[in-house]
């Protein structure tokens, strides 16, 4: 049920049977690295202020700042905080797959970086986007539970026909979520830590609605997966996560069963309402 194109059915030449393959670090070139390291100070320059304080505090206490990271020596760091590791991935890997490396606290990232000429935007995750964007985060530890508990709800959504909305899910919280801190929102979700442009725009931009976190109505909320969202969802806390999500899933699931979806930019009458957007951005076309 990906949502991607480039999706394989079995592991490619070389990947093991998780589809695990080795990171190689010492075969990145110089460009490579350079890549990471631009991406990196563009990030640094538009995340102090805007990315939330589990974030800031995993990316000082991970070596993320100087090249690609060496996954070996990251997961030192990560795993002694969190018992979290990340695994190299060849990219996509089929929902399964994925859902069984989170629920043992293997974060799958792609081994690939992009390439120059790719700094603003690609489809497919890269080690940019999963190591910079996500696994910061995973030092948080209610993040980190979060996270095993939704490979291991997955498991069981894939078996009750239910992915469509746990995918949702996934997408209104680990890529795209706002959170509710101090005085304003910051960022939590990976998607939008990973790109300069989307960080500033889901918080400062007149376009998006920015609606009060609610499971069920987010598991119901359509998404798009090529331009910046038009909805944005803020949770209180990342225990307010971790908490809904580890609750059985069960009842929630039935009465979503044939409910109808929500269209991407709706604003009901039960919605906590931040920010009503102008939908503008979407409106002349977007991307970018
Ligand atoms: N594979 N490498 C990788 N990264 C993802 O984020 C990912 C995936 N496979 C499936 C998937 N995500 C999603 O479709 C699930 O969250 C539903
Ligand atoms: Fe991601």
């Amino acid at each position: 049920m990906s949502d991607f194109e480039h999706v394989f059915e079995t592991p490619p030449p070389g990947a093991a049977a998780d589809w695990t393959i080795p990171q190689d670090w010492r075969d990145y070139t110089e460009v490579e690295h350079r890549t990471w390291s631009t991406l990196y100070a563009r990030q640094m320059q538009v995340l102090p202020g805007r990315a939330c304080d589990a974030f800031m505090r995993g990316l000082d206490a991970l070596p993320l700042d100087g090249g690609i990271p060496d996954l070996a020596l990251l997961n030192e760091k990560l795993n002694a905080l969190t018992g979290w590791t990340v695994v190299c991935v060849p990219g996509l890997v089929p929902d399964e797959v994925f859902f069984d490396h989170l629920a043992h606290r293997r974060f799958p990232s792609g081994q690939f970086i992009r390439k120059p000429d790719q700094l603003d935007y690609l489809q497919e995750p890269d080690i940019f986007h999963d190591v910079f964007g996500h696994v910061p985060m995973l030092t948080d530890p209610d993040f980190a539970a979060y996270m095993e508990a939704y490979g291991k709800g997955g498991q069981r959504a894939a078996s009750l026909g239910m992915l469509p909305n746990l995918a949702r899910l996934y997408w209104y919280t680990v890529e795209f979520g706002l959170m509710r801190e101090g005085e304003g929102l910051r960022i939590y979700g990976a998607g939008i830590l990973s790109s300069a442009t989307e960080s500033v725009f889901c918080l400062e931009d007149p376009s998006p609605n920015r609606l009060g976190f609610d499971l069920e109505r987010v598991m119901k909320t359509l998404y798009r997966i090529d331009d910046f969202q038009q909805v944005y969802f803020v949770i209180d806390s990342l225990e307010q996560l971790k908490r809904e999500t580890l609750q059985d899933f069960g009842p929630i699931y039935t009465r979503l069963k044939g409910a109808e979806t929500i269209a991407i930019d709706a604003v009901l009458p039960t919605d906590q309402v931040f920010t009503r957007g102008t939908q503008a951005y979407a409106a002349k076309g977007g991307r970018f």
